[in-house]
């Protein structure tokens, strides 16, 4: 099918194309498909965003065409809508208007909001505003100015010292909206609100089990190999517990790496990183090969370490080679879809500055930090706190909430549930590094929580005595 063809069929349908988008189309080569891609785009596009971008592409072709996959027996349907967001030229202006037109749209459905370049004049109370957060500061008589802007301005709002609103810790950049009225030409706050996830929803029929982990670190001199021999061996071994067990989600820090911080050389087992890949494969081929393991990298691994990461390179995945069925590379964060329960893992290198900003947080546990995701709607709300790259999209929004969010990063365990999401932060296989000990984090090394995907229950092993 020529360029002419395909700009034609996506006229049609009422959108445009970018060229780069286009000649990424005319790779699937057979007709038949390029037509069915084109229908599936623009049945998923945005008609506020005419034109497809390789984004778009790149995001569904991953979901469509390596995504499904049944195993043997059928047992398990498993789908990944991981990112492939690469560097473009949009930069952070686009993506800080794609994240606040998709978390606006939540507040839109619910609250009749004013749009900020007509607040100032109007005297309607109260009146909702909805804005990403620009600025914070602090008044002399400990009342606090939040600055907000939308795509038609920026207001200042006042959150007084006696107001309910004034105690939750808004952070930048974060999409909010507030509910307040005009007092001598000033936003006076009375409500503020998060995005947000609905309180129930209609639980998902589903099947399967699925084990989360992360952090595993091999190649350093802390990760616990003996530990982790001892959950390959249950799994082997447990037929009650572990023997039907379909997936392993690994969410990042499969390897310490090298160069990830300063005279690293002298805590490491293994100081290149193929070998630590090959040992890691080495470790993974025990475990049994109908087990689907799913890997995203973190900020150890060998990928870019502007989220939203990439899969490994091929480089990393040839060396699993023997293992290629069974082993599927994605990138960081990745939504999993496993027989309609849908998972959101992500590495959680935000959660380094979320646990010093919300009480109730810290690094014995990041359960409170990952509620705060959820509400938030988005994984690592402030620029700036974790490299990003400047991709058109944001793909760190939560824009479907997930039945499972699934972090790792801070190498402490803890399980909670908010709303109707559970949440896990499995944890990991390293035990405690000096960096660690400086900072008095002590990790929970060797629990592996398995979620039986039919009635949601957990058993969680652990290896950590
Ligand atoms: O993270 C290992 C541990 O170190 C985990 O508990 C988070 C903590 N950590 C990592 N980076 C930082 C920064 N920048 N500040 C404070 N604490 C941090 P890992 O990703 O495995 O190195
Ligand atoms: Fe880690
Ligand atoms: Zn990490």
């Amino acid at each position: 099918m020529d360029d002419d063809e395909i700009i034609r069929l996506v006229l049609n349908r009422g959108f445009l194309i970018n060229n780069d988008a286009l000649s990424l189309i005319k790779d699937f080569k057979d007709d038949k498909k390029i037509i069915q891609v084109i229908e599936d785009i623009c049945s998923k596009m945005d008609n506020s965003d005419p034109v497809i971008m390789p984004d778009h592409l790149k995001f569904l072709y991953d979901l469509h065409n390596n995504g499904i996959k049944k195993d043997k027996e059928n047992r398990i349907n498993v789908k990944y809508s991981t990112c492939y967001a690469e560097e473009s030229y949009t930069g952070f202006l686009n993506l800080f208007i794609d994240k606040f037109q998709r978390l606006s749209s939540i507040f839109k459905k619910r609250l009749a909001v004013t749009p900020i370049k007509n607040v100032i004049n109007n005297e309607s109370r109260p009146i909702f505003v909805v804005g990403i957060v620009s600025n914070i500061s602090n008044t002399k008589n400990g009342h606090k100015i939040i600055t907000i802007e939308d795509e038609t301005g920026t207001i200042n709002t006042l959150f007084s010292k006696d107001s309910k609103a004034k105690d939750e810790n808004i952070l930048l950049d974060e999409v909010i909206g507030i509910k307040g009225f005009i007092s001598k030409k000033i936003l006076i706050a009375e409500e503020f609100y998060r995005p947000e996830i609905p309180v129930e929803r209609t639980k998902v029929k589903s099947h399967g089990k699925v084990g989360l982990t992360s952090d595993i670190h091999v190649g350093s001199k802390m990760f616990n190999s003996k530990k982790w021999e001892e959950l390959i061996k249950f799994i082997r071994k447990d037929e009650e517990v572990a023997g039907d067990l379909d997936c392993i989600i690994v969410a990042g820090d499969c390897v310490d790496g090298i160069g990830i911080y300063p005279n690293q050389e002298r805590s490491l087992s293994i100081t290149d990183i193929s070998s630590q890949y090959k040992e890691v494969a080495s470790l993974f081929s025990e475990i049994p090969d109908d087990i689907e393991i799913i890997i995203l990298p973190g900020n150890h691994d060998a990928v870019r370490q502007a989220e939203p990461q990439p899969s490994f390179p091929e480089s990393i995945q040839n060396l699993f080679l023997d293992k290629t069925e069974q082993v599927k590379f994605v990138g960081n964060p990745c939504y999993i879809d496993i027989n309609g329960t849908s998972i959101l893992s992500y590495h959680g290198r935000s959660l380094d500055y979320l646990i010093q900003e919300f009480s109730g947080s810290d690094y014995k546990n990041p359960i409170p930090s990952m509620v705060q995701m959820l509400k938030m709607r988005h994984l690592s709300p402030t620029y700036g706190t974790v490299p990003m790259t400047p991709a058109g999209k944001d793909f760190l929004v939560i824009d479907n909430v997930p039945d499972i969010l699934h972090c790792g990063h801070v190498h402490t365990f803890g399980i909670g549930e908010y709303r109707s999401t559970l949440l896990f932060n499995t944890g990991g296989w390293q035990e405690q590094t000096s960096f660690q000990q400086e900072r008095n984090i002590v990790p929970d090394v060797g629990k592996f929580p398995i979620i039986d995907l039919e009635t949601m229950d957990i058993k969680l092993l652990d290896f950590g005595g």
